[in-house]
């Protein structure tokens, strides 16, 4: 399966709602009422209000200054104009720092997908040939750390683990410990879910954090939140909490499968200026997709004839 197939197939819901709208707009006579009616349409996959209004006027503007373009036209623009709205991925990503494990932090709240997410990671990153170790760092509960553990057995990837209970913060410094150590090439450390709203969980999460930036020697890590796209604005207070207790460097937009709201991932990215990562596809460590803000503007929005 082609990586565009894979994208149209885990958007299907989005697409179903937004390209069907989309496919009659532009099969019709163009009314008077065309921009009205498009708004609509881009609202309702929840992009949100700012980036659609924008939409909407730089639409406007381009007819303005394009006379010659036929209507059809305007939908390839909308495609082009949701594909560079993403911000760049830093180039960290790709290189991490010599002699030093790629260290990700994944966080987020309560059932966002964070725990499945670690192990899609680790599967991704195994296939690529690269060596890796998990930490359970999500102590709340003994089903978690055994949840986490499954996955390492399945994956054939160690995990590093403690009692429940026990500090959170220092199962991530012995991941890392243990990372460095061991020569592994990224250390991927799970945490445990919690309401962006409660002060004492995320300044633990922050305590946690501060760990692995000493023990990473100020080296750069990865700070991922895993958003649940199928809960709509919210995403936004939460990302905006995560934020503040911990250097957020990117997104991974977990259950796209199950919204047919996916336009979410552009509104988000737009408001924080941070790039979406990864979007999660389905419950196997194989349904995650790297984001290409290409592939995923075409897949919601363009014709299937
Ligand atoms: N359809 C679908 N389900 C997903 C996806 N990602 C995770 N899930 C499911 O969502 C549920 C919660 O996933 P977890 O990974 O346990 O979530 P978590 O954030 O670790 O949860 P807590 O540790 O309790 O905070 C599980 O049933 C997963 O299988 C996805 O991309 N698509
Ligand atoms: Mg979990």
């Amino acid at each position: 399966m082609s990586l565009f197939q894979k994208f149209t197939d885990g958007l299907k819901k989005t697409r179903n709602s937004l390209a069907e709208k989309i496919d009659s707009l532009f099969k019709k006579e163009r009314s008077t009422h065309f921009h009205q009616e498009l708004e609509t349409i881009l609202l309702s996959s929840d992009m949100g209000p700012k980036v659609v209004t924008k939409l909407i006027s730089d639409l406007k503007e381009w007819e303005r200054s394009d006379q010659s373009s036929p209507f059809s036209d305007a939908r390839a623009f909308i495609i082009d104009q949701i594909a560079r709205s993403f911000p760049e991925k830093p180039a960290i990503w790709e290189s991490g720092t010599p002699h030093l494990p790629m260290v990700i932090l994944v966080v987020g709240v309560n059932g966002a997908g964070k725990t499945t997410t670690v192990a899609k990671l680790a599967a991704r990153f195994k296939n690529e040939g690269k060596s890796v170790i998990l930490g359970a760092g999500d102590t709340f509960r003994a089903a978690a750390i055994k949840q986490l553990e499954l996955w390492g057995e399945r994956l054939s990837v160690p995990v590093v683990h403690q009692k429940e209970g026990a500090d959170p913060a220092s199962v991530a410094f012995d991941t890392v410990k243990a990372a460095i150590s061991r020569k592994i090439d990224i250390a991927i450390i799970d945490t445990a879910g919690r309401l962006q709203t409660k002060n004492n969980l995320m300044s633990e999460l922050s305590k946690i954090y501060r760990l692995v930036v000493r023990e990473m020697g100020n080296a750069p890590i990865e700070t991922l939140i895993v958003l649940d796209a199928t809960i709509g604005q919210n995403a936004i207070s939460q990302v905006r909490h995560f934020g503040e207790a911990v250097p957020l460097t990117g997104m991974i937009l977990s259950k796209m499968d199950g919204t047919s709201k996916g336009g979410i991932a552009v509104g988000l990215s737009r408001e924080f200026n941070l790039p979406v990562r990864f979007i999660g596809v389905g419950e196997q460590s194989a349904d995650l997709l790297e984001f290409e803000p290409d592939l995923f503007a075409k897949s919601i929005f363009q014709s299937e004839n």
